[in-house]
């Protein structure tokens, strides 16, 4: 048996899936005497590093650690469990970490994007019974802003590169980190998951070593999903966002079996968007949670869910906060949540007081969740305009004229699915949500979506140079080659589509094949 550790945020029901996936059963701790009778103790932590190290000390749960750890019993601490090991951490100046291991947490000081998310590899610097059958060059979902530090160079268990090297997973004696989140990284992370559990003693090498690790594209899968006229929660498509034909809802199929096919087909990642949810409440439209929670059985890579994800209040005149509703999506299975509508209405006022309102949907939920769990979605039309100054908005000169020949345009941001245009332009809209916590920007083009033409790489080029957190180039992929232009001609992070995999026009294998030599991807 498992014992795992919940200190309350985030996606822990991911790794009790992982792990009950191996056929082990889970115990979730509930007080502090679980953790000193854990036979093997898994320590689970997304979110920010103050607020998991207030928890610990709220539950005491602190003094049952360092007595379980100055035990040298088997520990798996992952991500922010890895941090915790550690003295202090930049992410939170006045909060003690365990102390376990001499050492802090540094915030990455790099000109790339930050938070570092996605798949890269381990240059692996010691044997481990973690590598048990491994071959060396898998890669590892990472999903983080900050990393350890470690004084003592021989509890270093593995390192990868970012911008730098940097430590990657920690071993001292049974007690092994990781950086990387296994339950997220796929068939490698359900290996790397079971070693710690039934590996034997022996320590392993593997056959390939690498003295130096690059940081994957990303090619993710987006379902859009909604109830059709019949009431059946379909996964639907449109064209620039119009999903009826000859009046229907077209339905491409069902979400959780879509879901389960692009994970076995190697998609990177898969996010949901419940097209409808700015009308509805998520809260109420159950089956989005249900989808959640089914798919997070046996799915294990990222899991974004968006849609509806604001303050609300219902008709018994109950409020809920978007932190509530967003909340409710982690604890199903969501890695992260993706806000749309409420992320302009948000921006708009930040701009028009100057000022952050410190409770703002974004805010919220990054404090909690941390900013890498935050996706801002945003549904840009172009509109043409003659000069460059014609309108006070991030206006590009764009080489592909309008319809009366116009040079110039601007991506104006879009609510509600594309029915309502707001006075905002995209640029403006994604420098204010980075500057509110937002940890990466889901950039949709109505124009582009369902057309199969490619990226409209004008839109991510002007995005992209404008933030520093990573961006996902969506709508309008044809063809595999559209995937090598956007990563080419663009420092897009990570590449989203759906019509070509739904109607299983090209595999997403075909897409990543046609990467290799071109860009670094996850085979
Ligand atoms: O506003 O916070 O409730 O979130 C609603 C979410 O639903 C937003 O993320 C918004 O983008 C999405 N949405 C709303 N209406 C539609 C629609 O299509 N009518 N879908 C919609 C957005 C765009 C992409 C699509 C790509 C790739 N879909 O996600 O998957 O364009 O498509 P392609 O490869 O086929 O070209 P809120």
């Amino acid at each position: 048996m498992i014992t795992l550790l919940d200190y309350g945020a985030g996606n822990v029901r991911s790794v009790i899936n992982a792990i009950e996936s191996l056929g082990e059963t889970v115990r979730v701790v509930a007080t502090a005497e679980d953790i000193l009778s854990a036979e093997k103790l898994v320590f689970p932590g997304v979110g920010a590093f103050g607020n998991m190290m207030e928890i610990l000390h709220r539950k005491a749960y602190i003094s049952p650690l360092k007595a379980y750890l100055a035990a040298q019993r088997p520990f798996l601490g992952i991500c922010l469990g890895l941090h915790a090991l550690f003295e202090s951490s930049e992410e939170a100046f006045t909060a003690e970490g365990l102390g376990f291991l001499k050492g802090t947490v540094k915030r990455f000081d790099v000109t790339r994007a930050v938070p570092h998310i996605g798949w890269n590899g381990l240059a692996i610097q010691q044997p481990s019974r973690l590598f048990k059958d491994l071959r060396g060059d898998e890669k590892f979902y990472f999903v983080h802003s900050y990393h350890v530090a470690p004084e003592d160079p021989e509890v270093v268990l593995t390192t990868t590169d970012y911008g730098y090297s940097f430590v990657s997973a920690i071993q001292q004696g049974p007690i092994v980190a990781t950086q990387f989140h296994p339950e997220k990284s796929g068939r490698s992370g359900l290996k790397l998951l079971e070693n710690f559990i039934r590996a034997g003693n022996t320590a392993h090498v593997p056959e390939i070593r690498r003295c130096h690790t690059r940081l994957a594209k990303r090619i993710i899968a987006c379902l859009d999903v909604r109830t059709n006229d019949r009431g059946d929660l379909v996964v639907t498509k449109g064209d620039q966002y119009d999903v009826r034909e000859a009046g229907e809802v077209r339905n491409l199929g069902q979400p959780v079996e879509l879901a389960r096919r692009y994970y076995q087909e190697g998609a990177d990642e898969i996010t949901f968007l419940n097209i409808t949810g700015f009308r509805d409440f998520p809260l109420e439209d159950m089956p989005m949670l249900e989808v959640l929670r089914q798919t997070s059985r046996n799915v294990f890579v990222p899991l974004t869910i968006g849609g509806g994800i604001r303050n609300y209040t219902d008709v018994n005149g109950r409020s809920y906060s978007a932190l509530e509703v967003a909340s409710e999506y982690f604890r199903s299975g969501a890695d992260k949540i993706s806000i749309g509508s409420d992320a302009v209405a948000i921006v708009e006022a930040y701009r028009k007081s100057g000022r952050k309102s410190g409770d703002s949907a974004i805010e919220a939920i990054a404090r909690v969740y941390g900013s890498q769990a935050v996706v801002i979605s945003i549904d840009p039309r172009r509109v043409y305009v003659h000069e460059p100054d014609a309108v006070p908005h991030h206006v590009i000169e764009t080489a592909f004229p309008g319809p009366e020949g116009q040079h110039y345009c601007w991506y104006q941001c879009t609510v509600k699915g594309g029915r309502e245009g707001r006075d905002l332009d995209a640029v403006s809209l994604a420098r204010g949500c980075e500057a509110l916590g937002a940890g990466e920007i889901l950039l949709n083009c109505i124009d582009r979506d369902g057309t199969n033409t490619g990226f409209d790489l004008e839109l991510i080029n002007a995005v992209k140079s404008a933030v520093s957190i990573p961006v996902i180039a969506s709508s309008g992929a044809g063809c595999a080659d559209h995937f090598r232009e956007v990563f080419s001609q663009t420092e897009a992070e990570s590449a989203l589509a759906a019509g070509i995999f739904h109607r299983r026009e090209v595999a997403i294998e075909t897409v990543k094949q046609s990467l290799v030599g071109q860009a670094e991807v996850r085979v």
